[in-house]
Protein backbone atom coordinates (compact mmCIF):
# COMPACT_ATOMS: atom_id res chain seq x y z
CA UNK A 1 0.00 0.00 0.00
CA UNK A 2 2.92 2.41 0.99
CA UNK A 3 4.74 1.35 -2.10
CA UNK A 4 1.71 3.05 -4.34
CA UNK A 5 1.21 5.80 -1.88
CA UNK A 6 4.51 6.55 -2.59
CA UNK A 7 4.17 6.82 -6.29
CA UNK A 8 1.41 9.42 -6.44
CA UNK A 9 3.07 11.79 -3.87
CA UNK A 10 6.40 11.28 -6.31
CA UNK A 11 3.69 11.69 -8.79
CA UNK A 12 2.02 14.76 -7.32
CA UNK A 13 5.12 16.41 -6.75
CA UNK A 14 6.43 16.36 -10.22
CA UNK A 15 9.58 13.79 -9.50
CA UNK A 16 9.73 11.32 -12.27
CA UNK A 17 9.85 7.79 -11.05
CA UNK A 18 13.57 6.91 -10.83
CA UNK A 19 14.90 3.40 -12.08
CA UNK A 20 14.96 0.37 -9.78
CA UNK A 21 18.50 -0.50 -7.88
CA UNK A 22 20.16 -1.88 -5.29
CA UNK A 23 19.24 0.54 -2.81
CA UNK A 24 16.32 -0.36 -0.74
CA UNK A 25 13.95 2.58 0.40
CA UNK A 26 12.03 0.92 3.59
CA UNK A 27 9.07 2.79 5.26
CA UNK A 28 9.22 2.39 9.23
CA UNK A 29 5.86 2.50 9.27
CA UNK A 30 6.11 -1.22 8.74
CA UNK A 31 9.23 -2.10 7.79
CA UNK A 32 7.96 -2.65 3.70
CA UNK A 33 9.54 -1.77 0.84
CA UNK A 34 8.61 1.32 -0.11
CA UNK A 35 10.58 1.31 -3.79
CA UNK A 36 14.46 0.60 -4.75
CA UNK A 37 16.67 3.20 -6.28
CA UNK A 38 19.96 3.09 -7.99
CA UNK A 39 22.94 4.52 -5.74
CA UNK A 40 25.78 6.75 -6.80
CA UNK A 41 29.17 5.20 -6.69
CA UNK A 42 31.73 6.61 -5.12
CA UNK A 43 33.43 7.12 -8.81
CA UNK A 44 30.06 9.03 -9.44
CA UNK A 45 30.91 11.88 -7.07
CA UNK A 46 33.78 13.48 -9.23
CA UNK A 47 31.24 14.40 -11.66
CA UNK A 48 28.85 15.57 -9.69
CA UNK A 49 31.28 17.47 -7.17
CA UNK A 50 32.65 19.69 -11.14
CA UNK A 51 29.31 20.23 -12.41
CA UNK A 52 28.76 21.85 -8.55
CA UNK A 53 32.05 23.44 -9.55
CA UNK A 54 31.69 24.96 -13.10
CA UNK A 55 27.77 26.18 -11.77
CA UNK A 56 29.01 28.10 -8.74
CA UNK A 57 31.93 29.79 -11.00
CA UNK A 58 28.75 31.28 -12.88
CA UNK A 59 26.40 31.54 -10.08
CA UNK A 60 28.77 33.55 -7.85
CA UNK A 61 28.68 36.57 -10.05
CA UNK A 62 24.97 36.33 -10.04
CA UNK A 63 23.69 39.51 -7.51
CA UNK A 64 22.71 38.00 -4.53
CA UNK A 65 19.57 39.40 -4.40
CA UNK A 66 19.11 37.46 -7.22
CA UNK A 67 20.40 34.68 -6.09
CA UNK A 68 17.60 35.26 -3.02
CA UNK A 69 14.82 35.26 -5.66
CA UNK A 70 15.87 31.35 -6.40
CA UNK A 71 15.64 30.77 -2.69
CA UNK A 72 12.05 32.49 -2.51
CA UNK A 73 11.07 31.27 -5.49
CA UNK A 74 11.61 27.76 -3.35
CA UNK A 75 9.53 28.94 -0.64
CA UNK A 76 6.65 29.25 -2.79
CA UNK A 77 6.69 26.01 -4.20
CA UNK A 78 7.29 24.47 -0.72
CA UNK A 79 4.45 26.67 0.79
CA UNK A 80 2.25 25.06 -2.38
CA UNK A 81 3.33 21.58 -1.73
CA UNK A 82 3.81 21.29 1.89
CA UNK A 83 1.00 18.96 2.47
CA UNK A 84 2.64 16.59 0.07
CA UNK A 85 5.69 16.85 0.66
CA UNK A 86 4.98 16.12 4.36
CA UNK A 87 2.99 12.98 3.94
CA UNK A 88 6.51 11.99 1.79
CA UNK A 89 8.38 12.66 5.32
CA UNK A 90 5.85 10.37 7.18
CA UNK A 91 6.11 7.40 4.96
CA UNK A 92 10.38 7.55 4.97
CA UNK A 93 10.59 9.13 8.29
CA UNK A 94 7.76 7.68 10.43
CA UNK A 95 7.15 11.09 12.05
CA UNK A 96 3.87 12.12 12.93
CA UNK A 97 1.70 14.66 10.31
CA UNK A 98 2.15 17.74 12.75
CA UNK A 99 5.91 17.11 13.30
CA UNK A 100 5.81 16.59 9.47
CA UNK A 101 4.23 19.39 8.97
CA UNK A 102 6.33 21.37 11.01
CA UNK A 103 9.55 20.14 9.40
CA UNK A 104 8.21 21.29 6.18
CA UNK A 105 7.37 24.78 7.44
CA UNK A 106 10.66 24.88 8.98
CA UNK A 107 12.31 24.74 4.96
CA UNK A 108 9.61 27.96 4.83
CA UNK A 109 11.13 29.64 6.96
CA UNK A 110 14.73 29.45 6.25
CA UNK A 111 13.74 30.14 2.51
CA UNK A 112 12.10 33.36 4.08
CA UNK A 113 14.96 33.82 6.34
CA UNK A 114 17.62 33.53 3.33
CA UNK A 115 15.76 35.82 0.40
CA UNK A 116 15.69 38.87 3.12
CA UNK A 117 19.40 37.64 4.10
CA UNK A 118 20.33 37.93 0.06
CA UNK A 119 20.38 41.70 0.78
CA UNK A 120 21.87 41.50 3.53
CA UNK A 121 25.06 39.99 3.57
CA UNK A 122 27.34 42.88 4.73
CA UNK A 123 30.67 43.31 5.25
CA UNK A 124 32.39 46.03 7.96
CA UNK A 125 33.98 49.33 7.64
CA UNK A 126 37.46 49.26 10.55
CA UNK A 127 39.10 52.14 11.43
CA UNK A 128 42.28 52.19 9.63
CA UNK A 129 45.62 53.12 11.67
CA UNK A 130 47.06 54.69 8.55
CA UNK A 131 45.52 58.38 7.12
CA UNK A 132 44.25 58.28 4.13
CA UNK A 133 43.93 54.43 4.26
CA UNK A 134 40.44 52.77 4.32
CA UNK A 135 40.04 49.12 5.99
CA UNK A 136 36.95 46.70 5.01
CA UNK A 137 36.09 43.21 5.04
CA UNK A 138 34.15 42.30 2.49
CA UNK A 139 32.33 38.73 1.81
CA UNK A 140 32.48 36.18 -1.12
CA UNK A 141 30.81 33.19 -2.13
CA UNK A 142 33.01 30.31 -0.91
CA UNK A 143 32.63 27.43 -3.63
CA UNK A 144 30.86 24.25 -3.46
CA UNK A 145 29.06 22.92 -0.27
CA UNK A 146 28.81 19.27 0.09
CA UNK A 147 25.72 18.77 2.47
CA UNK A 148 25.44 15.08 4.67
CA UNK A 149 22.06 14.95 6.34
CA UNK A 150 20.72 12.29 8.22
CA UNK A 151 17.19 10.32 8.54
CA UNK A 152 15.50 12.33 11.53
CA UNK A 153 15.21 15.53 9.78
CA UNK A 154 15.14 14.26 5.85
CA UNK A 155 14.52 17.64 4.50
CA UNK A 156 14.71 20.51 6.95
CA UNK A 157 18.31 20.27 7.59
CA UNK A 158 19.07 20.11 3.57
CA UNK A 159 17.09 23.24 3.64
CA UNK A 160 19.09 25.37 6.42
CA UNK A 161 22.00 24.56 4.07
CA UNK A 162 21.01 24.77 0.95
CA UNK A 163 18.98 27.89 1.52
CA UNK A 164 21.94 29.93 2.78
CA UNK A 165 24.89 28.36 0.55
CA UNK A 166 22.35 29.31 -2.49
CA UNK A 167 21.94 32.60 -1.28
CA UNK A 168 25.33 33.22 -0.90
CA UNK A 169 26.38 32.26 -3.85
CA UNK A 170 27.61 28.60 -4.08
CA UNK A 171 26.70 25.24 -5.23
CA UNK A 172 25.28 22.64 -3.60
CA UNK A 173 25.64 18.48 -3.17
CA UNK A 174 23.69 16.88 -1.17
CA UNK A 175 24.28 13.68 0.51
CA UNK A 176 21.22 12.57 2.37
CA UNK A 177 20.63 9.71 4.70
CA UNK A 178 20.02 6.06 2.61
CA UNK A 179 17.48 5.78 4.70
CA UNK A 180 15.23 8.89 3.41
CA UNK A 181 16.28 9.12 -0.41
CA UNK A 182 12.90 9.84 -1.85
CA UNK A 183 11.86 12.94 -0.20
CA UNK A 184 15.92 13.75 -1.08
CA UNK A 185 14.34 13.43 -4.73
CA UNK A 186 11.73 15.32 -4.26
CA UNK A 187 13.57 18.71 -2.60
CA UNK A 188 15.47 18.55 -6.12
CA UNK A 189 12.89 18.15 -8.11
CA UNK A 190 10.94 20.81 -6.36
CA UNK A 191 14.59 23.31 -6.41
CA UNK A 192 14.96 22.18 -10.36
CA UNK A 193 11.89 23.07 -11.47
CA UNK A 194 12.14 26.80 -9.55
CA UNK A 195 15.45 27.16 -11.12
CA UNK A 196 14.15 26.74 -14.47
CA UNK A 197 11.93 29.34 -14.49
CA UNK A 198 14.22 31.70 -13.26
CA UNK A 199 15.76 31.16 -16.13
CA UNK A 200 19.85 31.93 -15.55
CA UNK A 201 20.78 29.50 -12.41
CA UNK A 202 23.53 27.62 -14.27
CA UNK A 203 22.85 23.99 -14.47
CA UNK A 204 24.23 21.61 -11.23
CA UNK A 205 23.92 24.21 -8.94
CA UNK A 206 22.43 21.53 -6.99
CA UNK A 207 22.73 18.04 -7.16
CA UNK A 208 22.21 14.67 -5.42
CA UNK A 209 24.21 12.01 -4.60
CA UNK A 210 22.20 8.83 -3.26
CA UNK A 211 24.28 6.29 -1.23
CA UNK A 212 25.70 4.94 1.45
CA UNK A 213 29.01 6.32 4.05
CA UNK A 214 30.80 5.09 1.26
CA UNK A 215 29.34 8.10 -0.99
CA UNK A 216 29.56 10.40 1.92
CA UNK A 217 33.41 9.71 2.63
CA UNK A 218 34.39 10.42 -0.92
CA UNK A 219 32.19 13.61 -0.88
CA UNK A 220 33.98 15.23 2.32
CA UNK A 221 37.41 13.94 0.87
CA UNK A 222 37.14 15.80 -2.53
CA UNK A 223 39.39 19.10 -2.86
CA UNK A 224 36.80 21.28 -4.46
CA UNK A 225 33.98 20.54 -1.94
CA UNK A 226 35.23 24.21 0.24
CA UNK A 227 32.83 22.90 3.02
CA UNK A 228 31.29 19.50 4.17
CA UNK A 229 28.23 20.65 6.79
CA UNK A 230 27.58 17.50 8.14
CA UNK A 231 24.93 16.30 10.62
CA UNK A 232 24.72 13.04 12.15
CA UNK A 233 26.06 10.88 15.29
CA UNK A 234 29.40 11.53 16.55
CA UNK A 235 30.68 8.43 15.12
CA UNK A 236 29.91 10.21 11.45
CA UNK A 237 31.62 13.71 12.66
CA UNK A 238 34.94 11.64 13.93
CA UNK A 239 35.10 9.83 10.21
CA UNK A 240 34.25 13.05 8.39
CA UNK A 241 36.18 15.77 10.40
CA UNK A 242 39.92 14.49 10.04
CA UNK A 243 38.93 14.09 6.06
CA UNK A 244 38.22 17.56 6.22
CA UNK A 245 40.57 18.96 8.16
CA UNK A 246 43.50 17.11 6.36
CA UNK A 247 43.05 19.08 3.01
CA UNK A 248 42.38 22.08 4.62
CA UNK A 249 38.82 22.26 3.78
CA UNK A 250 36.09 24.01 5.80
CA UNK A 251 33.65 21.57 8.27
CA UNK A 252 30.49 22.48 9.67
CA UNK A 253 29.48 19.82 12.04
CA UNK A 254 25.72 19.38 14.19
CA UNK A 255 26.35 16.33 15.74
CA UNK A 256 24.65 14.22 18.92
CA UNK A 257 23.08 15.73 21.20
CA UNK A 258 22.80 14.49 25.19
CA UNK A 259 20.43 17.24 26.13
CA UNK A 260 19.31 17.82 29.77
CA UNK A 261 16.66 19.95 31.37
CA UNK A 262 16.90 20.99 35.17
CA UNK A 263 13.67 21.26 36.57
CA UNK A 264 14.02 23.70 39.63
CA UNK A 265 11.35 23.88 42.96
CA UNK A 266 9.78 26.91 41.96
CA UNK A 267 8.85 25.68 38.64
CA UNK A 268 5.29 25.57 37.35
CA UNK A 269 4.56 21.89 36.62
CA UNK A 270 2.19 22.22 34.85
CA UNK A 271 4.51 24.00 31.99
CA UNK A 272 7.81 21.91 32.60
CA UNK A 273 5.21 18.70 32.32
CA UNK A 274 4.40 19.35 28.97
CA UNK A 275 7.46 20.62 28.06
CA UNK A 276 9.34 17.02 29.22
CA UNK A 277 6.73 15.06 27.65
CA UNK A 278 7.22 16.62 23.69
CA UNK A 279 11.07 16.84 24.04
CA UNK A 280 11.64 13.67 25.11
CA UNK A 281 8.97 10.89 23.43
CA UNK A 282 7.76 14.17 20.26
CA UNK A 283 9.51 12.41 17.39
CA UNK A 284 10.18 9.21 19.03
CA UNK A 285 13.39 10.24 20.86
CA UNK A 286 14.98 10.82 17.37
CA UNK A 287 15.85 14.29 17.47
CA UNK A 288 19.31 15.99 17.96
CA UNK A 289 17.79 18.01 20.88
CA UNK A 290 15.74 15.62 22.11
CA UNK A 291 15.49 15.59 25.98
CA UNK A 292 17.62 12.74 27.20
CA UNK A 293 18.30 13.66 30.75
CA UNK A 294 16.24 15.01 33.47
CA UNK A 295 17.84 16.85 37.06
CA UNK A 296 14.76 17.14 39.23
CA UNK A 297 15.08 18.97 42.62
CA UNK A 298 14.26 16.70 44.81
CA UNK A 299 11.72 18.54 46.37
CA UNK A 300 9.74 18.81 43.95
CA UNK A 301 10.50 15.06 42.24
CA UNK A 302 7.55 13.31 44.34
CA UNK A 303 5.30 15.87 42.30
CA UNK A 304 7.03 15.36 38.94
CA UNK A 305 7.12 12.29 38.71
CA UNK A 306 4.11 10.52 39.40
CA UNK A 307 2.78 13.10 36.64
CA UNK A 308 5.08 12.13 34.15
CA UNK A 309 4.57 8.47 34.52
CA UNK A 310 1.02 9.45 34.10
CA UNK A 311 1.53 11.38 30.91
CA UNK A 312 3.33 8.41 29.26
CA UNK A 313 1.41 6.42 29.90
CA UNK A 314 -1.24 7.74 27.99
CA UNK A 315 0.25 8.50 25.00
CA UNK A 316 -0.90 6.58 21.66
CA UNK A 317 2.09 4.90 20.65
CA UNK A 318 1.06 4.08 16.53
CA UNK A 319 0.73 4.26 13.18
CA UNK A 320 2.16 8.06 12.74
CA UNK A 321 -0.70 8.34 9.96
CA UNK A 322 -3.76 7.77 12.70
CA UNK A 323 -4.99 11.28 14.16
CA UNK A 324 -3.97 11.19 17.94
CA UNK A 325 -1.03 9.14 17.24
CA UNK A 326 1.95 11.23 18.85
CA UNK A 327 4.87 8.77 19.13
CA UNK A 328 5.77 6.58 15.81
CA UNK A 329 7.92 4.20 15.24
CA UNK A 330 11.98 4.06 15.69
CA UNK A 331 13.58 4.57 12.14
CA UNK A 332 14.89 0.84 12.30
CA UNK A 333 15.51 -2.59 13.73
CA UNK A 334 19.14 -1.14 14.54
CA UNK A 335 17.56 1.55 16.60
CA UNK A 336 15.35 -1.11 18.17
CA UNK A 337 18.28 -2.71 19.81
CA UNK A 338 20.39 -0.10 20.42
CA UNK A 339 16.83 1.02 22.59
CA UNK A 340 16.64 -2.35 24.25
CA UNK A 341 20.66 -2.31 24.95
CA UNK A 342 20.75 0.77 26.38
CA UNK A 343 17.47 -0.27 29.02
CA UNK A 344 19.39 -3.46 29.82
CA UNK A 345 22.55 -1.43 30.57
CA UNK A 346 19.66 1.33 32.84
CA UNK A 347 18.62 -1.68 34.82
CA UNK A 348 21.87 -3.09 34.77
CA UNK A 349 23.24 0.41 36.46
CA UNK A 350 20.27 0.25 38.90
CA UNK A 351 17.69 2.00 37.42
CA UNK A 352 14.11 1.61 37.44
CA UNK A 353 12.37 1.74 34.08
CA UNK A 354 9.22 2.47 33.60
CA UNK A 355 8.10 1.79 29.83
CA UNK A 356 10.38 1.04 27.10
CA UNK A 357 8.50 -1.88 25.83
CA UNK A 358 7.95 -2.97 22.09
CA UNK A 359 4.56 -2.04 21.17
CA UNK A 360 2.06 -4.17 18.70
CA UNK A 361 0.54 -2.06 16.25
CA UNK A 362 -2.00 -3.12 14.41
CA UNK A 363 -0.77 -2.92 10.25
CA UNK A 364 2.65 -1.97 11.63
CA UNK A 365 4.12 -5.73 11.32
CA UNK A 366 8.31 -5.10 10.41
CA UNK A 367 8.00 -1.77 12.48
CA UNK A 368 9.72 -1.19 15.37
CA UNK A 369 7.39 1.14 17.86
CA UNK A 370 8.22 1.25 21.74
CA UNK A 371 6.67 3.02 24.62
CA UNK A 372 8.51 6.08 25.36
CA UNK A 373 10.93 4.93 28.74
CA UNK A 374 11.44 7.06 32.24
CA UNK A 375 14.24 5.77 33.53
CA UNK A 376 15.16 6.93 37.50
CA UNK A 377 18.82 6.72 37.56
CA UNK A 378 20.81 6.65 40.96
CA UNK A 379 23.43 8.67 39.32
CA UNK A 380 24.72 9.96 35.70
CA UNK A 381 26.17 6.34 35.02
CA UNK A 382 28.38 5.77 31.72
CA UNK A 383 25.46 5.00 29.63
CA UNK A 384 23.22 8.37 30.68
CA UNK A 385 26.28 10.43 29.39
CA UNK A 386 26.04 8.38 25.57
CA UNK A 387 23.55 10.00 23.24
CA UNK A 388 21.03 6.28 22.40
CA UNK A 389 18.38 8.08 19.59
CA UNK A 390 15.71 7.10 21.05
CA UNK A 391 12.41 7.72 23.40
CA UNK A 392 14.67 7.24 26.80
CA UNK A 393 14.12 9.68 29.61
CA UNK A 394 17.00 9.47 32.43
CA UNK A 395 15.82 11.08 35.56
CA UNK A 396 17.93 11.99 38.27
CA UNK A 397 17.61 14.47 41.70
CA UNK A 398 19.25 17.03 42.70
CA UNK A 399 19.54 19.00 45.97
CA UNK A 400 22.71 21.55 45.27
CA UNK A 401 21.79 23.73 42.20
CA UNK A 402 26.00 24.17 41.64
CA UNK A 403 26.37 20.25 41.31
CA UNK A 404 23.30 19.71 39.11
CA UNK A 405 24.61 22.53 36.63
CA UNK A 406 28.03 20.19 37.36
CA UNK A 407 26.32 17.22 35.94
CA UNK A 408 24.23 18.40 33.42
CA UNK A 409 27.60 19.52 31.74
CA UNK A 410 29.82 16.42 32.69
CA UNK A 411 28.50 14.43 29.37
CA UNK A 412 30.70 14.98 26.10
CA UNK A 413 27.93 16.82 23.97
CA UNK A 414 26.84 20.34 24.18
CA UNK A 415 23.64 20.59 22.08
CA UNK A 416 20.36 21.94 23.84
CA UNK A 417 19.57 22.27 27.42
CA UNK A 418 16.90 24.14 29.71
CA UNK A 419 16.32 25.07 33.39
CA UNK A 420 12.30 25.19 34.17
CA UNK A 421 12.39 28.00 37.15
CA UNK A 422 11.25 31.33 37.95
CA UNK A 423 13.89 31.88 40.19
CA UNK A 424 15.72 35.07 38.06
CA UNK A 425 19.09 33.81 40.05
CA UNK A 426 18.76 30.36 38.90
CA UNK A 427 17.90 31.11 35.38
CA UNK A 428 20.90 34.18 35.06
CA UNK A 429 23.38 31.49 36.37
CA UNK A 430 22.00 28.92 33.81
CA UNK A 431 22.40 31.52 31.17
CA UNK A 432 25.83 32.73 32.16
CA UNK A 433 29.79 32.17 31.76
CA UNK A 434 29.44 30.03 34.19
CA UNK A 435 25.90 27.80 33.53
CA UNK A 436 25.30 25.62 30.89
CA UNK A 437 28.08 24.84 28.14
CA UNK A 438 25.52 24.14 25.38
CA UNK A 439 25.00 25.61 22.18
CA UNK A 440 21.31 26.48 23.04
CA UNK A 441 20.18 27.44 26.71
CA UNK A 442 16.54 27.91 27.32
CA UNK A 443 14.37 29.28 29.89
CA UNK A 444 10.69 27.56 30.57
CA UNK A 445 11.08 26.11 27.10
CA UNK A 446 12.41 22.72 26.25
CA UNK A 447 15.55 21.91 23.99
CA UNK A 448 14.03 20.71 21.11
CA UNK A 449 12.07 22.63 18.39
CA UNK A 450 14.50 25.44 18.22
CA UNK A 451 13.05 28.27 15.60
CA UNK A 452 15.17 29.25 12.48
CA UNK A 453 15.87 32.68 13.19
CA UNK A 454 18.81 31.69 15.82
CA UNK A 455 21.69 29.94 15.38
CA UNK A 456 21.36 26.10 15.39
CA UNK A 457 24.30 24.11 16.81
CA UNK A 458 26.32 23.04 20.03
CA UNK A 459 29.81 22.47 21.51
CA UNK A 460 31.82 19.80 22.51
CA UNK A 461 31.58 16.48 20.57
CA UNK A 462 28.35 18.68 19.02
CA UNK A 463 30.89 19.71 16.67
CA UNK A 464 30.37 23.73 17.16
CA UNK A 465 29.19 24.07 13.72
CA UNK A 466 25.92 26.73 13.67
CA UNK A 467 23.25 26.51 11.61
CA UNK A 468 19.94 28.27 10.01
CA UNK A 469 19.67 31.88 11.41
CA UNK A 470 21.51 34.74 13.25
CA UNK A 471 25.27 34.73 11.62
CA UNK A 472 25.66 31.56 10.61
CA UNK A 473 25.90 32.44 6.69
CA UNK A 474 29.22 33.13 7.52
CA UNK A 475 30.28 29.82 7.62
CA UNK A 476 29.35 29.48 3.61
CA UNK A 477 31.20 32.60 2.71
CA UNK A 478 34.93 33.96 2.45
CA UNK A 479 35.90 36.87 3.89
CA UNK A 480 38.30 39.30 2.73
CA UNK A 481 39.92 42.00 4.71
CA UNK A 482 40.45 44.51 2.20
CA UNK A 483 42.63 48.07 2.72
CA UNK A 484 42.61 50.69 0.71
CA UNK A 485 45.22 53.74 0.65
CA UNK A 486 43.81 57.04 -1.75
CA UNK A 487 46.93 59.01 -0.25
CA UNK A 488 50.05 59.70 -2.21
CA UNK A 489 52.03 58.18 0.91
CA UNK A 490 52.50 54.94 1.62
CA UNK A 491 53.15 54.46 5.66
CA UNK A 492 53.45 50.74 6.86
CA UNK A 493 50.93 49.66 9.79
CA UNK A 494 52.80 48.99 13.18
CA UNK A 495 54.74 52.51 12.05
CA UNK A 496 57.44 50.31 10.53
CA UNK A 497 60.20 51.94 8.48
CA UNK A 498 62.14 50.49 5.41
CA UNK A 499 63.63 52.00 2.57
C1 LIG B 1 17.87 17.62 14.26
O1 LIG B 1 17.30 16.84 15.03
O2 LIG B 1 18.84 17.26 13.56
O3 LIG B 1 15.28 22.20 17.21
C2 LIG B 1 17.39 19.00 14.01
C3 LIG B 1 14.77 21.20 16.72
C4 LIG B 1 14.51 21.20 15.23
C5 LIG B 1 15.69 20.73 14.47
C6 LIG B 1 16.27 19.43 14.91
N1 LIG B 1 14.20 22.55 14.83
O4 LIG B 1 14.46 20.22 17.37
Amino acid sequence: MEATAVVRLLADLGVPLPPAGKLIVRSPIDGGQLTSLVPHTPAEVDAAVAVAQSAFLAWRLVPAPRRGELVRRLGATLRRHKAVLAELVILESGKIRSEALGEVQEMIDICDFATGLSRQLYGLTIASERPGHRLMETWHPLGVCGVITAFNFPVAVWAWNAALALVCGNGVVWKPSEKTPLTALACQALLAEVAAELGDVPPGLSTLLLGGADVGAVLADHPAVALVSATGSCAMGRAVAPQVAARFGRSLLELGGNNAMIVAPSVDLDLAQRAIVFAAAGTAGQRCTSLRRLFVHEAIAPDLLPRLRQAYASLRVGDPRDEGILVGPLIDAAAFAAQQGALAEAKADGGHIFGGERVTVAGGTGGYYVRPALVDMPAQTDLVTRETFAPILYIMTYRDFAAAIALHNAVPQGLASAIFTNDLREMEVFLSAAGSDCGIANVNVGPSGAEIGGAFGGEKETGGGREAGSDAWKAYMRRATNTINYSRDLPLAQGVKFV
